[in-house]
């Protein structure tokens, strides 16, 4: 009984280190490229966005499906036709990237079949 607190301690110990580790890369990462950051958490059957709005230019997009099943993410400038597609995630991937975003109006989806429609898509502001 001993024993197996002593080993569930280390363990815990274990998780905390390799926690902060992956923070403290994250936090080099993060101030080592420019611009702004955008979190868009992917569950079934909505799109959440840390920010509503970001200033144009380069944005660290970090695309996390918190769901149970497979999404993707994809963007598209106003009515432009060219949509950017990110690669499709399954539950508890995440993909990191940086897009380059214009000025205007981005509307934001899950392009697998149905998802659109069952809520999986936002719109994201981007200023100067
Ligand atoms: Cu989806």
């Amino acid at each position: 009984m001993r024993r197996r607190a002593a080993f569930a301690a280390v363990a815990a110990a274990l998780v905390l280190a390799a926690t902060a580790a992956s923070a403290s890369f994250g936090d080099v990462r993060a101030h080592a490229a420019a611009g702004s950051d955008l979190q868009v958490t992917l569950v079934e059957y909505r799109l959440m966005l840390s920010e509503a709005v970001v200033k144009a230019g380069p944005v660290n997009l970090e695309a996390i499906d918190s769901g149970m099943d497979p999404h993707d993410l994809d963007l598209r400038h106003g009515r432009s036709t060219a949509v950017t597609a990110e690669p499709q995630l399954e539950s508890g991937q995440r993909w990191d990237g940086v897009v380059d975003l214009r000025p205007g109006t981005y509307h934001l989806w899950c392009s697998l079949p149905g998802h659109w429609k069952l809520g999986m898509h936002a719109i994201l502001r981007v200023v100067r």
